[in-house]
């Protein structure tokens, strides 16, 4: 049974069942005609088979050619067998019987994560004449409500059907969420109508004398990768970056910089030192017409309003920015740019959104509500989720994708460092609970060296050893999941964005949705290895397993 994110609950049961040749899928509600309809599409272009989806209103889903193959059943007043678990939303229930197969849920995201499971089941390629299953019992839910991907299109420009590609991959592991990180110092890849030189200019940077490279996505390509997401039950977190890694949209308008002086698009990777101006106005008028048509395209209740390695020195010679600091009575640049992402907060919670920013929107003080992206270790969500604010938690050493996967020297991605499929495979969103040394140790013969430590320990600490690595129970309802992000400094093309994505993918699907308690290295390799069966099926390069 080689399904990832492993199942909550699974139990193989006596019996095969073996598909028609003409498959039939029915499904007794509307909300289910696409997930019908895209189960129907694999399993032809797949398989070979011939299927077909039919609304069945009946409730023993006999269709008008015979008896269903493939049940998707939709029951809002609740289903027995899920009573017990959490995240219900996304919660189903699949059966394999000799006599049928049958996906049944709460809510239609549901049955769309059974049909995801059902199609890990399936042979990757046509196998002989017909296809047969085990029976079994799957009873499923996810473990945490966030599990995203994040692309960085900024660095190097995807276009749009890899985007679509990004998306399917994303589905395949059941994450339902695709952060895109679209604007960034070396591009702007957002079209926004009121200000068109942000793509004209901004989309591209020089790359010789004459030579530019970039690209961008028309708010029409955006609105289809939203639906197409959306068919899948992803959804699209758009991130504008503020105050800093702006330098696109300086080059196009200068003036919001606080010298007024930016050339060009910049096209070195790093930290830049021109951000917007805190002090001027015109900085909010524009940034508040770009978060407008983004919120217009982007119906989900986040927007990303970045917040990371924004530098301060521009604004410690800025007459504006002192000035702003002076009138606010603010103590230094932390505090204007807390002031500055609280002003955007209150802009996008007028219009009903909620703001998260990278764990820096915590310096100065983080604006009410604002979820955090914890991502220079977990320190910074511990601290958030401890304030009541919710996190995710997408630490470098556990969920960087542009980190090389082994030592290898031929190994493609960011030179600086390496983070392997089992180190993947370890992450816990959730820190561990403070360790207290109030408790005395229960060892039974305790020598004197052992017990000198515990006396130490207790007098160094008042209760808690484990400070801001550790997060006490009462708040981890607070920690909304976790997040792998591809950065793409050194990805510039589509095959090593899959590399680098393949398999660790894999590996955070299962940290984030799977019970803790069911983790297992040696058995996920096993299921690994069939899973590579599907990456070739489905075109996509991948790193080789060992
Ligand atoms: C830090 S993560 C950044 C990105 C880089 C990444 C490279 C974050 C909020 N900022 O701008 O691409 O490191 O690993």
């Amino acid at each position: 049974m080689a399904i990832i994110p492993m199942p909550a609950f699974a139990e193989q049961q006596p019996g095969q069942f073996t598909l028609p040749a003409q498959v039939v899928v029915t499904y007794d509600d509307e909300e289910l005609a696409n997930t019908a309809d895209l189960l129907i599409k694999q399993l032809c272009s797949r398989l070979n088979l011939t299927a077909e989806a039919q609304p069945c209103a009946q409730p023993n889903h006999q269709s008008t050619t015979g008896p269903a193959t493939i049940v998707l059943g939709l029951h809002p007043e609740g289903l027995a067998s899920l009573e017990d678990l959490s995240n219900l939303d996304e919660a189903y229930d699949l059966t394999i019987t000799p006599e049928g197969i049958s996906i049944a849920a709460i809510h239609a995201h549901g049955v769309f994560n059974g049909v995801q499971s059902l199609l890990q089941l399936l042979p990757a390629t046509p196998a002989g004449d017909s296809v047969t299953l085990d029976c079994l019992k799957i009873i499923d839910s996810p473990r945490f409500g966030w599990r995203g991907g994040m692309l960085d299109v900024g660095r190097h420009f995807f276009a749009l059907p890899f985007i679509f590609k990004f998306l399917d991959l994303l589905a395949f592991y059941k994450f339902n969420i695709f952060h895109w990180h679209l604007t960034e110092d070396q591009g702007w890849r957002m079209e926004v109508k009121s200000h068109p030189k942000l793509t004209e200019m901004g989309a591209w940077r020089r790359t010789g004398e004459t030579e530019s490279y970039g690209g961008f996505y028309t708010q029409a390509e955006m609105k289809e990768v939203v639906a197409y997401a959306a068919e899948r039950f992803i959804e699209v977190v758009p991130e504008v970056e503020l105050p800093g890694h702006c330098g696109a949209a300086l080059a196009c308008y200068p003036h919001l910089s606080c010298s007024g002086e930016v050339a060009e698009v910049p096209r070195q990777w790093g930290v830049h030192e021109d951000v917007y101006c805190a002090g001027k106005e015109e900085t909010f008028q524009f940034l508040e017409t770009v978060l407008n048509e983004t919120m217009a395209m982007f119906p989900c209740q986040y927007i990303h309003i970045g917040g990371d390695e924004c530098p301060k020195v521009r604004w410690q010679s800025c007459p504006c920015c002192q000035k702003r600091i002076q009138d606010l009575g603010l103590e230094d640049e932390y505090e204007l740019q807390s002031w500055f992402v609280s002003r955007i907060n209150k802009f996008l919670k007028a219009a009903g959104k909620k703001l998260i920013g990278w764990d820096e929107i915590l310096e100065g003080g983080l604006a009410e509500g604002a979820t955090v992206m914890s991502w220079r270790g977990i320190t910074g969500g511990v601290r958030a989720a401890r304030a009541g604010h919710p996190v995710i938690m997408t630490p470098t050493s556990h969920c960087y994708f542009d980190y090389r996967q082994s030592l290898r020297a031929d190994e493609p991605g960011a030179w600086y460092a390496m983070l392997p499929l089992e180190v993947v495979y370890s992450f816990d969103p959730v820190p561990p609970e403070p360790v207290d040394c109030a408790t005395p140790m229960s060892h039974s013969s305790m020598d004197s060296s052992a017990s000198d430590l515990n006396l130490n320990l207790n007098a160094a600490s008042t209760g808690s050893l484990a400070g801001d690595w550790a997060l006490e129970a009462s708040h981890s309802d607070n920690i909304l999941g976790g997040q792998a992000n591809v950065w793409t400094e050194y990805i510039s093309d589509q095959a090593t964005v899959e590399y680098m994505t393949l398999p660790r993918l894999a590996a955070m699907a299962e940290a984030l949705w799977s019970p803790k308690d069911m983790r297992d290295w040696e058995d996920f390799q096993a299921r690994l290895r069939v899973h590579l069966r599907h990456y070739d099926a489905m075109g996509l390069t991948y790193r080789p397993l060992g």
